[in-house]
């Protein structure tokens, strides 16, 4: 594995100020909690089901993400933490890192590969170089409603991706969201795709998202998440898109004045284990991954939906120019984006987008 320049360090150099400072830092936010309530996460549940018997072997599982600790992503590890270690009696032990600091989606897959990794939990999209099936998750507005993702990916053809993700060194054991995402930059309030002429914006590693930016117009370039708010900070790029909760958890904010409401692509995080840590364990503690990855993705996805709007809503409380789309508006995007929909509908399989469209549509 690379060794990535210290992701989020305008994070770390925040823990150096003196304690006077941070001390401050810590009243103020009381305040801001107390006035905010509604911000605050849906509680971490209790534990359900009962101990599962192992080998007698103890197990320690190093789990990364990408995001930040006050992402919805970091509480779901905190409740998946929570029930590996209570249903394994201690057997197993979960040790959480955040903020790419043990590399970004990308590095974390390889190093699962590897075996110096046991867990992580990626978007798909910068995963389609693997498994190119993936990329319909990237099509624009393919899920209306969360709902509609949720039967996707909780029923057959989510399944029949998970077997088809378990393989190249890797175990897929579950789903969660990253969420619908939104438009920042630092230049424009964008409302048409026009807006977007000459704008630099920075996209996932995936082709579809390079074509989206470029048929809206904007001139898309790929980076690791990790990078980006130094980019951004920096002016390497004016603009970037990923969920409310994303754009807040990592203060995206502070360094981009404008966002708009696009909902163009709904994200999925999947989550990975380690094929060679997957196969070191006995079958009942791979049955309680399983479960423990279904019980954090359910409950992470209850933790993002909740607190998207409210989260909106603090993005312009602290100065963010949001702009929501109408109606009409969303139409000239959508419209604008159909041919991406038509040149990828062929290379992913119309079939595959057929069966996405119907199983989303029963209710
Ligand atoms: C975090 C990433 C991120 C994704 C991106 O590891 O790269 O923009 O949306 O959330 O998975």
């Amino acid at each position: 594995m690379k060794t990535t320049a210290l992701p989020f360090s305008h994070l770390a150099q925040r823990a150096g100020r003196p304690l006077a400072a941070l001390v401050t830092a810590a009243a103020m936010s009381f305040t801001a909690v107390a006035a905010h309530a509604a911000t605050e996460m849906p509680p971490i549940p209790e534990v359900q089901g009962d101990v599962v018997e192992g080998d007698g072997n103890d197990y320690n599982l190093k789990f990364n993400i990408g995001l930040t600790q006050s992402s919805a992503q970091y509480r779901g590890l905190e409740y998946f933490k929570k029930i590996v270690e209570a249903r394994s009696d201690g057997h197993i032990t979960v040790e959480m890192f955040h903020s790419a600091q043990l590399g970004d989606d990308l590095q974390s897959v390889s190093a699962l590969q590897a075996g110096t990794l046991e867990m992580t939990a990626p978007s798909t999209s910068p995963m389609v170089s693997m498994f190119p099936q993936f990329a319909v998750f990237d099509l624009p507005f393919l899920f209306p409603q969360p709902e509609d993702a949720d039967r996707v990916l909780d029923g057959e053809i989510g399944q029949q991706m998970l077997e088809e993700a378990s393989s190249k060194g890797l175990v897929a054991i579950g789903w969660a969201e990253n969420g619908y995402r939104q438009l920042t930059d630092s230049t424009v309030a964008v409302s048409e795709p026009s807006d977007l002429e000459g704008l630099k914006i920075r996209t996932m590693q995936n082709p579809i998202h390079l074509d989206i930016w470029r048929t809206l117009g904007a001139n898309p370039t790929p980076m690791s998440f990790a990078e980006l708010f130094t980019a951004l900070e920096q002016n390497v790029v004016d603009g970037q898109e990923n969920p409310w909760n994303t754009i807040k958890s990592s203060r995206f904010n502070e360094v981009q004045q404008y966002a708009t409401e696009t909902n163009h692509v709904y994200t999925p995080f999947i989550t990975l284990v380690s094929e060679r840590f997957w196969n070191r364990l006995p079958e009942s503690y791979q049955g309680l991954l399983r479960e423990a990855a279904g019980d954090m993705g359910d409950y992470e996805r209850e933790v993002s939906r909740s607190m998207s709007d409210q989260i909106k809503q603090d993005l312009a409380d602290s100065g963010m120019e949001i702009t929501t789309l109408t109606p009409e508006q969303v139409s000239v995007f959508q419209e604008t984006l159909e041919p991406v929909y038509a040149q990828w509908r062929d290379k992913i399989g119309g079939d595959l987008i057929d069966r996405i469209r119907s199983a989303a549509e029963q209710q």
